[in-house]
């Protein structure tokens, strides 16, 4: 109706000949001369797989992204993208720092790999990010100014006593960021399972309000699409968020001065500078990484 489509010109392409929203954004393409070959993504092809930490010698695959040819296009902000320019708009008004560290994953990379076909078992997916979102709550409870917000005029800090952690999602619809509420109660299996239900509900554009709203400190694991280092942006009300870069295999020393093949990811904290400073960050992110180089010590502070 907005496009004033008459549908009987529309080629369905869902089941039993039903119009998706990809067939009409096709014929308003080829309306517009600027002919789209169908995205992988319109026609539900699995995404490519990102790098995986053992997989030395496999190449990486690159995606390919849909290529647009013909005349200029104008298309409306809207939807998610509306709240991106938002969300992102207010952030700027935040005085940001950025701090960056590099943690050696080696050891839960072999703990995962344990992990992982005993979640499976139960139906979960278990990737890394249960890990670093359960390392990142232990964190926050003896850091709680970053799991804090500020109110307007920045004349009260409100700490937050849930841990509501984002995660920033790259969905067909574009970026989302659900939260996995009460980290602080979960065990890494329940967080697993919390993120496998939120991704599913993302890829199918399903989330509801509760999913997304209430965060209080956010991670970005842009490393599972590609990338070393990435300067997160604040997601406002919330006061400091993480990206994780890609894992990789990389010579390191151990404590006797050997060289050894070390699993390394780099991190990027990004934090409101008003009111953390970034000797503050420095401990947290120590802290969070000693979680994460020796996931035994996790244990000791699991409930
Ligand atoms: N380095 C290397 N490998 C990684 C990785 C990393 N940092 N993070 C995940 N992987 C691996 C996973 O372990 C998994 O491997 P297996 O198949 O062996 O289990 C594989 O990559 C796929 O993981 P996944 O993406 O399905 O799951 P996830 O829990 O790691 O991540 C999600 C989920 C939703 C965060 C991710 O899919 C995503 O959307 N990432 C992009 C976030 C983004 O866009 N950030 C930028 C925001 S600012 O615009």
């Amino acid at each position: 109706m907005e496009n004033n489509i008459k549908l009987s010109e529309v080629v369905g392409s869902g089941k039993d000949g039903r119009i998706l929203k990809e067939d009409i954004l096709n014929f308003l393409e080829k309306q517009t001369g600027a002919i789209l070959p169908p995205s992988p993504k319109a026609e539900m092809m699995p995404p490519p797989s990102p790098p995986k930490p053992k997989d030395k010698t496999v190449p990486i695959p690159i995606s390919r992204p849909p290529v647009f040819t013909g005349k200029d296009k104008t298309e409306p902000i809207k939807g998610f993208q509306k709240t991106m320019v938002k969300t992102m708009t207010a952030a700027l008004k935040i005085p940001h720092f950025v701090y960056c560290d590099e943690v050696d994953v080696t050891e839960l990379v072999k703990l995962r790999e344990e992990l992982k076909p005993v979640a499976l078992s139960r139906g979960i997916k278990l990737s890394f990010l249960p890990f670093f979102v359960k390392a990142a709550s232990l964190g926050l409870l003896q850091f709680p100014i970053l799991n804090a917000s500020v109110d307007e005029g920045c004349q009260n800090i409100i700490y937050k006593a849930s841990h509501n952690i984002g995660i920033a999602m790259d969905t067909q619809q574009g970026l989302i960021v659900p939260n996995v509420k009460n980290v602080q109660l979960c065990s890494v299996f329940e967080i697993a399972t919390e993120l496998n239900r939120l991704q599913k509900l993302g890829a199918a554009g399903q989330l509801s309000t509760t999913d997304v709203t209430g965060g209080t400190f956010t991670l970005s694991n842009i490393g599972s699409v590609g990338g070393t280092y990435a300067k997160p942006v604040i997601v406002p009300p919330e006061v400091a968020i993480g990206a994780l870069g890609s894992i990789r295999a990389l010579p390191r020393f151990n404590q006797k001065g050997e060289v050894y093949q070390a699993q390394v990811m780099n991190v990027s904290w990004s934090a409101d500078h008003r009111i953390i400073d970034g000797a503050t960050m420095s401990r947290f992110c120590n802290l969070w990484k000693s979680y994460l180089e020796n996931p035994a010590f996790m244990l000791l502070d699991l409930k």
